[in-house]
């Protein structure tokens, strides 16, 4: 495959589908080029005394790694100056962050996990960053937590970065979902998969079967039959992945197909499962969708639900249709 970097592919996007006006374009490269910067500091491990416990916990209450807030740093102070946004948000800050009144303000909205997958940093395992972005309101003027509160389906890019044995960047900006490998060489991200498709069926799901005891029916229903293989009404066996990083799971299965579930459960009903909705659940669906596969939360399309807060949760299942599908039709009998 010719050489294209993610600059000639953004504006030959641009020139296709006139969908990437240059302000998204400059906004998509600064993230890009904030995970490469992300990328290098986890690709240190021990060696960049960058491991282990920050001493602090996130507004989700849970401890912050060192990694998780350099990561939220780089991408913070990446996109202050550029011009082309007009608030962030991310899971590690309880707030919104406004543009310091020193730089000029931007039409974007930009959201973000800058570690996903942090219980991994420590162990080596793949671990990576996901971001959303949204367009302001139309008359905005001091950003506002409500000026997020806009469904997936108006989201104008989405991605994730997987910090793994290759350093990949996945991008959809509404025309298909394409893959870039970082040459640590170059320090350019390189189209190497273009337009991928998700298989429509799968023998793999990805779940977290310690939770099991605490599933509604439906969820214990469709795993069930899964697992009696050809024993069971499925007549097929299915293989169980769970790295306990949503980027590597989901990178998993946008390459050779797979359902990924994190589903509410008894333990706490009235908080639908564990991933939350503005940065993780919908620029994921986003993607999902742009490469044929499905995401629903069990009973809506998650591109759909209208946010009420800024980091509520939402049920979460992803990736091969038909089994999305099957899935979801369990919850409504
Ligand atoms: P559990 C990582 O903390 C995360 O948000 C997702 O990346 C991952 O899929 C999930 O939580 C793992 O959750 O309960 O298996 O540790």
């Amino acid at each position: 495959m010719k050489r294209i970097s993610l600059t000639q592919h953004l504006i030959e996007q641009q020139r296709l589908h006139n969908k990437i006006p240059s302000e998204l374009r400059l906004l998509i490269e600064v993230v890009g080029r904030a995970c490469k910067s992300i990328s290098h500091a986890v690709g240190k491990g021990a060696l960049g005394e960058v491991l282990g416990s920050a001493g602090s916990e996130n507004v989700q209450g849970e401890v912050q790694k060192k990694l998780d807030v350099i990561s939220n740093e780089i991408l913070l102070e990446a996109n202050e100056w550029g011009g082309h946004l007009a608030a962030m948000a991310s899971e590690e800050m309880e707030t919104i962050h406004r543009i310091p009144n020193r730089y000029p303000k931007g039409e974007y909205l930009l959201m973000f996990d800058p570690l996903d997958g942090s219980s991994n940093i420590d162990v080596n395992v793949s671990i990576g960053t996901i971001f959303s972005v949204l367009k302001a309101p139309d008359g905005m003027t001091e950003p506002s937590e409500k000026d997020f509160m806009q469904p997936g389906t108006r989201q104008v890019a989405a991605g994730y970065a997987v910090y793994g044995p290759q350093t990949v960047l996945v991008l959809t900006t509404g025309d298909g979902v394409h893959c870039f490998t970082l040459d640590r060489e170059m320090g350019a991200w390189v189209l190497t998969q273009k337009d991928i498709q998700i298989p429509a069926d799968t023998k793999e799901f990805a779940i977290n079967a310690s939770n099991q005891r605490h599933w509604f029916p439906p969820v214990k229903r469709y795993v069930d039959e899964m697992l009696a293989g050809t024993t069971g009404p499925r007549g097929k066996d299915f293989n169980m992945r769970w790295i306990a990083s949503m980027v590597a799971d989901v990178h998993r299965i946008l390459n050779r197909g797979g359902i990924f579930m994190y589903p509410a459960d008894a333990r706490e009903p009235e908080k639908p499962g564990k991933l939350r909705l503005m940065y993780e659940a919908n620029p994921m669906a986003f993607i999902v969708e742009q490469a044929g596969g499905a995401a629903t939360d069990g009973n809506q399309r998650i591109l759909d639900i209208q946010p009420e807060k800024l980091h509520q949760r939402v049920a979460v299942f992803l990736g091969s249709k038909n089994e999305v599908e099957r899935v979801t039709s369990y919850h409504k009998e």
